[in-house]
């Protein structure tokens, strides 16, 4: 398809009532629908004027997929026997879908659905038949209901953007020798209304996918950085703590990102000396050239490049200098297996020196104990971030913390 079709356009769901005409045999559709609630008939119109009922859907079926695939003339009708609630999934919507997949699920995908669509038109009339009854509303339903909640969830992940139900919470970083905080990290939180905190490692992906989290990135860089000033003014420090924030690779894919995220910075009068970028070892292996040339921008706008949950990706330490990195983040993984296991702490022995040697900071996650900050410390990691210092908080409960740290 070309990508002039591809448009923003963002599932919704639409009611019908008992009689309605959903789609009709003949007609070109853009739109596929998941059925979320009530049932619908599927009927052929003969050449002879005669129609035939060759089967029914119910809930987590797809209908009118091959709208999916192509503008075709929709091959049959398609009635509400009841009310229903159906989610639209529109052609452009879908190939949005399609393009953050694997590139080889992606062109598995194309070739099934290209070849189903063929084999469609060889059979015709003869397909819907063969195919209706019990057994495919059953498999469609095992099928989607995954898919379907997912849909439901991005939906609900757009609102949440729009509504103000997204926040931040920041997690001090601190210095290991003294203690001080020298920053934070931004960390987004989902209060659904309903269903309460929802975790960002179930929500991230989503937005990932459905490339919603572009928007949720800069939301979040300029909501961080204004709280970063109010942060500093309320706690009584002058330009001395930085705040980072999570980028995943569909943020650096993203048009002019370089761009948007300096004039976010300068929009929030924070200098950019402050703002630290934080993305995993999977950006700069999945796309090493972009990867090299945007990072490097960005150093030179003045902000910091830091590598998260570093050691669980690909632990080739050797590609690290390519990079324009100025900062790793130990995953925690290590740090709470470094006081049992014997591999865990050489491999963070290492990475610290590798950091030195490369004249990189160093910061270790998801510290808890006493013990595990003592060794951080005489292996020479400079900062750390955990419970055992600070949970992550709402910006009030933080701007307490850092003031007490202050006056002590
Ligand atoms: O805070 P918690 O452990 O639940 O976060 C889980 C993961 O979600 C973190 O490792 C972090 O990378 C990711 N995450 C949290 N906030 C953001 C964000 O604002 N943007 C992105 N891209 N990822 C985030
Ligand atoms: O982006 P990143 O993967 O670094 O996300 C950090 C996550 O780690 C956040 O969700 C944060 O709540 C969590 N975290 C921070 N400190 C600790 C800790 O001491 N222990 C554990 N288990 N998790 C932590
Ligand atoms: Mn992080």
């Amino acid at each position: 398809m070309p990508a002039s079709e591809i448009t923003n356009r963002e599932s919704q769901f639409l009611r019908f009532n008992a009689g309605d005409v959903i789609l009709r045999q003949g007609e070109i559709g853009d739109n596929a629908y998941i059925i979320e609630s009530g049932k619908v008939e599927i009927s052929l119109q003969h050449p002879d004027g005669t129609a035939q009922v060759v089967g029914t859907r119910g809930p987590g079926a797809m209908i009118g997929e091959m709208a999916l695939v192509d503008a075709a003339p929709r091959t049959a009708t398609i009635r509400a026997l009841e009310p229903c609630t159906l989610l639209e999934l529109s052609r452009a919507d879908f190939a949005r879908r399609l393009e953050s997949v694997d590139p080889v699920v992606r062109m598995t995908a194309q070739i099934i659905l290209t070849r189903y669509r063929d084999t469609l038109k060889r059979t015709s009339f003869i397909y819907d038949t063969a195919y209706s009854g019990a057994e495919s509303a059953e498999l469609g339903y095992a099928g989607q209901g995954d898919a379907l909640s997912q849909i439901k969830l991005a939906n609900e992940f757009k609102t949440a953007l729009e509504s103000h139900h997204l926040k931040l919470h920041y997690q001090p970083i601190v210095d290991l020798n003294t203690r001080a905080v020298h920053g934070f990290e931004a960390l987004m939180r989902w209060n659904h209304p309903e269903r309460g905190f929802i975790r960002p490692d179930i929500f991230i992906p989503i937005a990932e996918q459905t490339g919603m989290i572009v928007e949720a990135s800069r939301w979040a860089l300029l909501e961080a950085c204004r709280a970063l000033k109010r942060i500093e003014g309320r706690a009584g420090y002058l330009n001395e703590l930085f705040m980072s924030v999570n980028f995943s690779s569909a943020d650096f894919a993203s048009e002019n990102f370089v761009e948007t995220i300096y004039e976010i910075i300068s929009k929030s009068d924070v200098d950019p000396h402050f703002v630290h970028l934080e993305i995993t070892e999977r950006l700069l292996i999945g796309q090493p050239e972009m990867a090299k040339q945007t990072l490097g921008l960005c150093r030179k706008a003045g902000m910091g490049i830091s590598i998260d949950d570093f050691g669980t990706g690909y632990s080739s330490l050797s590609y690290l200098h390519h990079f324009p990195i100025d900062t790793l983040k130990i995953d925690r993984a290590f740090v709470s297996g470094m006081t049992k296991d014997e591999g865990a702490l050489r491999l963070i022995q290492s990475i610290i020196a590798l950091a030195k040697n490369m004249k990189m900071k160093i910061i270790a996650e998801g510290v808890e104990e006493e013990r595990e900050a003592g060794m951080l410390r005489d292996l020479g990691c400079d900062m750390a971030q955990g419970y055992l210092f600070a949970k992550p908080m709402a910006e009030d409960d933080v701007t307490a913390f850092v003031a007490g740290k202050r006056t002590v």
